[in-house]
């Protein structure tokens, strides 16, 4: 067994920005525990716990107030460390699943009784083994009927590849860390003017705006990202979604700080209109349409 990796801060700070009161952190993981919910054996990193305990902690300490937990890739298809940390919120998170092509009806509805509320489809390399396209359709598909949204997780250099299959999808589909762009090409270069096209091309495609620690390579202010990311929230306010990334999986040199993350929020997010789309407004449409 590989070492364990610890990815997150283990003293992140308190922010400068105070989120509005019921923000909601609409990108985030549980890792465990093990001793309950092993990690998958095609799992493609070992970290330490990082349960449910130690998440709400987090959302208390930056002054959130709900959580979405997606299920992360180490623990595959089994989400059941997802749903315990759903279970043990007292209604304030919700998940994202990852599931089998062969899931039966029954357990997708057992799903949604846990608070899954989306299914993920990852097409990272360095994450998963494979992406079968026709399989994650008829998932798509079959996931309508519950009132559901998909996650779709990948890299700018195969945006156009994704565009059938996006367009294939008859639910909302929510596009992690916009598709992982090269932010350092600034508002108008051509991985942010190719997202923006994919964008224009459905009313139902949402995104992430998160991650700098993952995609500004200059680290903090990330005055890249900030530069990159404020024109499209200001442009899509509608469509955004905000969120820490904690247990940051696979950060293992840069750990980021979860405080300086949110600090980032009013710089993507200038308004007080634009702030309560982004943390409150967007996601409780997603997650809590029935609030
Ligand atoms: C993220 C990003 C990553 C990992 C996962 O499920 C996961 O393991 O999502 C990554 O390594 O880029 O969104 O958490």
């Amino acid at each position: 067994m590989s070492e364990r990796i610890i990815s997150w801060h283990q003293n992140p700070s308190k922010p400068s920005f105070t989120p509005p009161p019921d923000a909601v952190d609409a990108h985030c993981h549980v890792f465990g525990p093990q001793a309950e919910f092993p990690f998958s054996p095609k799992a493609k990193y070992f970290p330490e716990d990082a349960g449910p305990d130690m998440l709400f902690a987090l959302r208390e300490h930056l002054g959130f107030a709900r959580n979405v937990i997606v299920q992360a890739s180490c623990h595959g298809t089994d989400n059941r460390a997802t749903l315990d940390a759903i279970a043990k919120s007292n209604g304030l998170a919700r998940g994202v699943a990852v599931v089998d092509p062969d899931i039966a009806d029954m357990e997708l509805e057992a799903l949604h009784e846990g608070g899954i509320r989306g299914v993920r489809f990852n097409f990272l390399k360095r994450l998963v083994d494979n992406a079968p396209k026709d399989k994650f359709l008829e998932i798509a598909k079959r996931i309508e009927t519950l009132g559901w949204h998909v996650v779709v997780y990948f890299e700018a250099d195969i945006l156009e590849e994704m565009r059938p299959f996006l367009d294939a999808i008859p639910t909302l589909i929510v596009i992690d860390h916009m598709g992982r762009p090269d932010v350092s090409q600034g508002p108008d270069g051509l991985d942010m003017q190719a997202f923006r096209t994919l964008l224009d091309s459905r009313p139902d495609i949402w995104t992430k705006v998160t991650c700098p620690d993952r995609l500004d390579a200059k680290g903090p202010p990330y005055s890249d990202f900030v530069g990159a990311v404020r024109p499209l929230v200001e442009d899509y306010p509608d469509r955004v979604l905000w969120g820490t990334d904690w247990p940051h999986p696979n950060q293992q040199n840069i750990l980021p700080d979860d405080g300086g993350l949110v600090g980032v929020i009013p710089q993507i997010a200038p308004t007080k209109a634009l702030q309560e789309k982004l943390l409150v407004g967007n996601p409780m449409k997603l997650y809590w349409p029935e609030n």
